[in-house]
């Protein structure tokens, strides 16, 4: 750093400190403040570490999950929650083989538009091996190939007042008789980390129904409710106050955490 940027940063920090009436003609005044034990230095050391706290909190957000080799995957992925969706819409798809399948991304987007799977398929794709964890206490570390969400979001290109990704889905937890729809949301970090897949593939194979075929989406900073499977479309919001139950998820609205980070 040069010697003027280093001055000028002692002069802010003696003005931020609150300091009145120290001569100005030389610098030499302010290298007293810079020795430990002196408040101005020590309120400095603390305003450091107070950045740091927070620049970490964001850094380890945008680190990346770990991840496996092949000889890693143990175990198939155990499905979990809904895992053959009822509705008549979903069934008449599946029967179809997901051809008639178009995921709609819209909301606060400039070009709000849809997605047949083999678009999806045409799109650059990432393929990570990853554990997942569930809050029930159990975890499977399987392989998923899909297109990093951060993909589509540059080509609808979210207004900037966009803070949240909610992803609707095809199932009613529960059984469309009697259950509410399964719905999650993330922000914008999780929505452009790069391990954050649509995923229409699993252990190369086509994703199964079991696992949320044709689309569920891979967030592996956080645990499993979060990963909605059955997306059919994803709304850009501001906030999710009116959605459902108002919490940003299926789960949330009967009491998990918002944000369920590991
Ligand atoms: N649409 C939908 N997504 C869902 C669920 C669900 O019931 N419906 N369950 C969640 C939970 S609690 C977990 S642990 C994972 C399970 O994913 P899996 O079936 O591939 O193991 O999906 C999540 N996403
Ligand atoms: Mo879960």
């Amino acid at each position: 750093m040069s010697r003027i940027v280093l001055n000028r940063r002692k002069f802010l920090t003696a003005s931020a400190g609150g300091v009145a009436g120290l001569a100005l003609a030389g610098c030499d005044q302010f290298d007293a403040v810079l020795r430990p034990g002196h408040p101005i230095r020590d309120t400095m050391a603390a305003a450091n570490e107070l950045t740091y706290t927070a620049q970490r909190a964001l850094l380890g957000r945008e680190a990346l999950a770990r991840e496996f080799a092949e000889s890693e995957i143990r175990q198939g992925m155990r499905p979990n929650g809904s895992v053959d969706p009822d509705s008549p819409e979903y069934l008449f798809l599946a029967r179809n083989n997901f051809f008639h399948y178009r995921l709609r991304v819209d909301g606060l987007v400039e070009t709000p538009r849809e997605y047949s799977l083999a678009e999806l398929r045409n799109m650059p794709a990432r393929t990570q091996i990853t554990r997942h964890d569930c809050v029930e206490g159990w975890s499977c570390i399987a392989k998923w190939t899909g297109v990093p969400l951060a993909s589509v979001l540059d080509e609808v290109r979210p207004h900037s007042n966009a803070r949240y990704c909610v992803f609707h889905c095809f199932d009613y937890y529960g059984g469309s008789a009697t259950g509410a729809p399964y719905y999650e949301s993330i922000d914008m970090i999780d929505a452009r980390h790069p391990q954050t897949i649509l995923a229409y593939g699993m252990n190369d194979a086509t994703l199964p129904i079991a696992n949320g075929a044709p689309l569920r989406v891979r967030v592996e900073r956080q645990l499993g409710y979060k990963m909605a499977k059955y997306i059919r479309r994803i709304e850009l919001v501001e906030s999710f106050a009116q959605i459902h139950r108002g919490k940003g998820g299926y789960w949330e609205d009967r009491g998990y955490d918002w944000y369920a980070g590991i």
